[in-house]
């Protein structure tokens, strides 16, 4: 998963960090020896410390003797490490630290390779370039020592992209709660482009949902390509969960409609709805969907939007939100090497991703984790 876009931010974080040790020069001689204090107090209780103090401690309890003989051998051992530690601080003024004051030229030329890289995985134009923005504007002027650069270039990174990441996470198991004490189901519905996993996607959601404690029905609103309501039919026949149907070719608002009414009527807690594929550029299909959400108010709304499809998820995006989006489903992510298009989808919509789908077993299912992505590709 991401792999390749992995080892491109890599590659393009140690070209960075590199060109910036090329470039790292002495800094005066105060800032050095300001520099030496502040390392040899970080280095005041290293674990080495408190091991050597917890170890004499243990000695108490053995021989007198032994004790004895170990004390002196632990002075001599302390000796020895104060010489250490003088001859490494004297040597720290004798060379001098190394260090580079970013200016925003430089930062501009060296950013351009990670824009590209961006660029190259999927990661949309002006996304890339709010990520290189940000990162400049983070480091600009930032004096980095040489030793440094690889981790400081990486936490600003790591830190930019989770902001783009980190939306506002969606609470079913509050929505439910919060829709049962209306004395009503949950209505979720799962919407996007042709093939792009809806009904796969839905099937995993009653999984997980029946995993946690809940009664799911499922809506077949997908009356229109052939076959569609079998395919749901075989998940609700494998998962027990009741599929609620009508003849193809039916108004999907008036199945969904009908589903609720069934949920509504025997105390379910979920209707999830499947939804027909459709072009984005289809406007009469893009209207139906709109009738399916005036007439049923969905509580949920999740665009299933595949990770393989590249920068046109941007333009599907926005189209699909125009019923208003909750969130995102990121499906086929298992046979995605570049990785942008969570980037992308997040910076655009501003609406969090939820899940992401990783094959196409029930159990390829899993709640999107923000953090957990970007120290993957970190
Ligand atoms: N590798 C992989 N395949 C997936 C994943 N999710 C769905 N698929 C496969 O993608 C194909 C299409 O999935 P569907 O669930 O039928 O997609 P859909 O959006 O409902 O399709 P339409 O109803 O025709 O618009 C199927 O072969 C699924 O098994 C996934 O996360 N990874
Ligand atoms: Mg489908």
């Amino acid at each position: 998963m991401f792999g390749l876009f992995k080892k491109k931010i890599k590659d393009a974080v140690d070209k960075l960090s590199g060109k910036i040790e090329e470039e790292t020069k002495p800094v005066n001689e105060s800032e050095a020896v300001e520099d030496v204090f502040q390392e040899e107090n970080e280095e005041e209780h290293t674990p080495k410390d408190v091991e050597l103090g917890r170890e004499s401690s243990c000695d108490e309890l053995r021989s007198e003797e032994g004790k004895r003989d170990r004390g002196v051998e632990t002075l001599k051992e302390e000796e020895k490490r104060e010489e250490v530690k003088k001859e490494g601080f004297l040597s720290k003024f004798t060379k001098p630290i190394m260090s580079k004051t970013l200016s925003p030229e430089f930062l501009d030329d060296v950013l351009w390779d990670l824009e590209l890289v961006l660029l190259e995985n999927n990661v949309a134009q002006d996304v890339s370039q709010k990520i290189v923005d940000d990162i400049k504007e983070k480091l600009a002027d930032q004096s980095v020592r040489k030793s440094q650069a690889e981790k400081i270039i990486k936490d600003v990174m790591k830190s930019t992209i989770l902001e783009i990441l980190d939306q506002k996470k969606v609470d079913i198991d509050s929505a439910i709660d919060s829709a049962r004490s209306e004395g009503r189901a949950l209505l979720i519905l799962f919407l996007g482009f042709n093939g792009s996993g809806k009904t796969t996607t839905m099937a995993k959601t009653g999984k997980y949902l029946l995993d946690k404690g809940h009664t799911c029905v499922f809506a077949a609103a997908d009356s229109f390509r052939a076959a569609a309501i079998e395919q749901l039919e075989f998940h609700g026949n494998k998962l027990s969960i009741k599929v609620i149907k009508q003849k193809y070719g039916t108004d999907p608002a008036a199945i969904i409609f009908d589903a609720v009414k069934h949920a509504n009527s025997r105390g379910i807690n979920v209707v999830l709805a499947d939804t027909a594929g459709r072009v984005h550029t289809d406007r009469n299909l893009v209207e139906e969907l709109k009738k399916i959400v005036r007439v049923n108010k969905p509580d949920l709304k999740f665009l299933v939007i595949e990770s393989i499809a590249g920068n046109d998820v941007v333009e599907q995006a926005k189209v699909f939100d125009e019923v208003g989006l909750d969130g995102v489903v990121l499906t086929k992510v298992d046979v995605d090497d570049k990785g942008g298009s969570a980037l992308s989808l997040c910076y655009t919509l501003r609406k969090p991703i939820c899940f992401i789908c990783t094959g196409q077993e029930y159990s390829d299912f899993e709640e999107f984790d923000a953090r957990k992505m970007v120290d993957g590709i970190f």
